[in-house]
């Protein structure tokens, strides 16, 4: 059985966050042929939502809740970061995978923010066929808040135990979690106590590399060990070799 890894993409690698809906459909070129190229893999995959979908949100303010005064965000805001879905998913299959994007707004549902725990046994086939399924941050309706954005680092952390990932990576625009400017190789949530991770200068609605490394703590609270590297290192990351990152593991 093929080796299952769980890749999650930053927004800010594949959209312009200075341009508020910018696709950045070159590096969304590059990355689908790295991608594409790994047939030996079971590959998940899971997007941020860059310029396509943190505006609207913040716009809408959804973080903070939704009623009919703010409710026409949900439309503009998934959208949005669909449009991007259906960019990246266009590009995938082009390059040979065979994708298909998976909207959490339909295949999910939160309550006070955090997405419900579920087996997402839709992902699971689609994997168990060879298929590409091709996630991202959404936002989600959600039982208490009417409606909210669910991040993709909120998205790796629930999906990566249930669908059985033995490896996780998620690449971004920087060589790993900086500290003073240099890669910190290894987090812990010990360590991390003493740290001070910045947030994104960009909107962002969901905090950023800080938000990032929260999910991926209580992953490494779980005993499961995720890395964060940048973009162009993905192929290193997927063939098993040093990308230069930063290990988030159990203490
Ligand atoms: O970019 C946010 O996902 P993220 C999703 O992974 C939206 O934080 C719609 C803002």
């Amino acid at each position: 059985m093929s080796e299952r890894v769980l890749l999650k993409i930053g927004g800010s690698v594949i959209t312009d966050k200075s341009v508020q809906g910018r696709i950045r459909y070159d590096e969304i070129g590059r990355i689908s042929k790295v991608i594409a190229s790994r047939h030996d893999l079971a590959l998940l995959l899971v997007h941020g939502a860059g310029s396509c979908g943190h505006p609207e949100a913040s716009r809408f303010n959804l973080a903070g809740g939704v009623s009919e005064a703010n409710r026409a965000g949900i439309f503009e805001t998934h959208l949005a970061v669909a449009r991007l879905n259906a960019g990246f998913v266009g590009s995938l299959r082009e390059a040979g995978a065979e994708a298909v994007g998976v909207h959490l707004l339909s295949a999910g549902f939160a309550d006070d923010g955090r997405l419900i725990p579920g087996e997402f046994p839709q992902v699971g086939k689609m994997i168990s066929l060879g298929i590409v399924p091709v996630l991202h941050g959404d936002v989600v309706m959600d039982r208490t808040r009417g409606a909210c954005i669910v991040s993709g680092d909120q998205l790796v952390n629930l999906l990566a135990e249930p669908l059985g990932m033995a490896r996780i990576g998620v690449a971004t625009d920087v060589p790993g979690v900086l500290c003073d400017g240099e890669v910190i190789p290894e987090i812990t949530p010990e360590s991390q106590k003493t740290l001070e991770v910045g947030a994104s200068g960009h909107t962002d609605v969901t905090g950023g590399m800080s938000g990032k490394v929260r999910e991926l703590l209580f992953l490494a609270e779980r005993g499961i060990s995720s890395d964060i590297f940048h973009a162009s290192r993905i192929g290193d990351f997927l063939d098993g070799r040093p990308h230069g990152g930063t290990r988030v593991r159990k203490d």
